[in-house]
């Protein structure tokens, strides 16, 4: 920053001055890198390879500066927030985030912006990776059908964010667009085993959080920053279960971290890593030894770590309800020889009930008036159950009641929950510890009981028994009220 102020100054000498005065504390290297990277000469032009998340193009290595021809596609496409649950989204390249741009710093960018005609509306671009107004927004806004071209040459090494740029700004940040631009500098980063990308963003629907069907963009929601989606790559689960991103045991793993925002600043952690390295907010500044990093709304930052044992590591953000009850959850699964020094599993197990051996309460919420289920169709409890199950029970056993491994059980097509009902019942209303086994995996935890009448109690069951692959029961009112009365 000090530098491009002074390469665009330069021609001042009150400015040069005052910049000498203000800042000849500090190193000259950030300076002069700066100064000459204006002056890196391009050999050849090639077309840049741009990816959906999470995935990264090939890094750079000892390649020389490049006229690098960037082509983006503005796509406007429907797409799903959660199980059930649609949105319009906006994006650069057809994925939110956009399409990864991977350059050297001195490269020329040939940068051009199409609007696909099928499109509702005109976009543009600012790169924060741009010295330039509007950072290229004002050089490229571009209607449906149409495209622009600018270029701009990579002055500053490091992880930049991208988005669109047009009014109302918040509306295209919120409905999608924006992605990262990496500026390696020269010889490239160091390489490493494995790189992945990852974006945060907050999302605003008219409808609550799980809300079935296509759900619009909830302007005053977004005005009091009240997201009911917070989420990693564009929607809940996009790494999760199968979608989880993988390493093997010893391997060191590169995240390139954004938050495209548009309000919420992300407090980044991996659940059981600490990040060997942190490229503070992107720049060159690098931190070691970090357990959380903060990511502030169009900024980002490069973590990496050694990953030395196996296991499901959870991405989140540490605002912490943003993870479970927003969707903030990603996972990285690591494979490979278990190291018992590093981290032994449980080597003892006792029981301990400072309070008693009642199993904890979740405090009880205000009921709102709802219609007996014994009044309801099948359609009316599958509604309703499904609203319960993704207040109450999607936290823990997830959207599509995969669960996750060694932690919460599936109730997908789960051999414990079809084999009896009234157990089923009574784990709802009671709670549920110590040892089960579920499709042949041993769970030995504890789930709470849930605070939900017991109407609540037969749609939610309903829900559950006639999703995913279960037997179908109709659970009534009635039968969880004799579970509840010892039968
Ligand atoms: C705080 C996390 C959490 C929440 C919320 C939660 N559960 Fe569970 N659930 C668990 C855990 C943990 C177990 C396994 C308990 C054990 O190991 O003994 C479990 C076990 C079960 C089982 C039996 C095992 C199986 O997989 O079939 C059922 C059925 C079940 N839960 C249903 C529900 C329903 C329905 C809700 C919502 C009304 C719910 N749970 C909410 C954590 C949770
Ligand atoms: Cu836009």
């Amino acid at each position: 920053m000090i530098a491009k102020q002074k390469l665009k100054m330069r021609t001042s000498f009150v400015a040069f001055t005052m910049i000498t005065l203000l800042f000849s504390g500090c190193k000259d290297s950030d300076k002069t890198e700066n100064a000459s990277t204006a002056d890196i000469p391009v050999s050849r032009e090639m077309t840049a390879e741009l990816t959906s998340p999470p995935n990264v193009p090939t890094p750079v290595g000892r390649r020389k500066a490049k006229k690098l021809i960037v082509n983006m596609e503005v796509l406007e496409q429907e797409g799903t927030m959660t199980d059930g649950t649609t949105y319009v989204y906006w994006t650069f390249g057809g994925s939110v985030p956009g399409s990864f741009i991977r350059t050297r710093v001195g490269d020329e960018v040939e940068f051009t912006l199409s609007n696909h005609p099928d499109n509702k509306l005109p976009h543009n671009i600012d790169l924060h990776a741009v010295t330039g107004p509007g950072g290229g927004a004002t050089s490229s806004f571009v209607a449906p059908g149409h495209e622009k071209k600018f270029n701009f040459k990579t002055l500053n090494p490091g992880l930049y964010v991208y988005h669109c740029a047009t009014a109302p700004v918040g509306m295209h940040i919120a409905n999608g667009m924006y992605g990262l631009i990496l500026v390696e500098p020269k010889g490239g980063l160091p390489l490493v085993d494995k790189e992945y990308y990852l974006m945060q963003g907050d999302f605003y629907t008219k409808g609550e959080h799980g809300d079935p069907g296509l759900q619009s963009f909830d302007m005053q929601k977004a005005v009091d920053e009240d997201a009911d989606y917070v989420v990693f790559n564009g929607k809940v689960g996009a790494l999760t279960g199968d979608n989880a991103i993988t390493a093997k045991v010893g391997e060191t793993v590169r995240l390139y971290v954004g938050n495209g925002g548009p309000n919420l600043v992300s407090s980044f952690h991996v659940i059981g890593e600490i990040f060997d390295k942190v490229m503070v907010e992107g720049g060159s500044m690098i931190n070691e030894n970090v357990q959380t990093t903060l990511i502030p709304a169009g900024g980002a930052a490069i973590v990496e770590f050694k990953v030395d044992v196996p296991g499901t590591f959870i991405i989140v953000d540490h605002s912490i309800f943003r993870a479970f009850n927003k969707g903030a959850l990603g996972m990285l699964k690591v494979e490979g020889e278990e190291n018992k020094t590093i981290y032994s599993g449980v080597v003892q197990e006792g029981i301990y009930h400072p309070e008693g051996g009642g199993i904890q309460q979740m405090p009880e919420g205000e009921k709102k008036v709802k219609v007996a289920s014994s009044n309801k169709t099948l359609a009316m409890k599958m509604e309703s159950g499904k609203q319960i199950y993704t207040q109450t029970c999607f936290a823990c056993h997830q959207a599509e009641g995969q669960g996750i491994p060694n932690a919460f059980p599936p109730l997908a097509k789960s051999d414990y929950l079809n084999a009896n009902l009234n157990r089923s019942i009574e784990i709802v209303l009671k709670g549920k510890s110590g040892e089960i086994t579920v499709n042949g995996e041993k769970y030995n935890s504890v789930m709470t009981r849930q605070a939900i009448s017991n109407d609540e109690i037969a749609d939610v069951l309903t829900y559950v028994y006639n999703s995913w692959g279960n037997n179908k029961t109709n659970v009534t009112k009635s039968q969880v009220d004799a579970v509840k009365r010892g039968h």
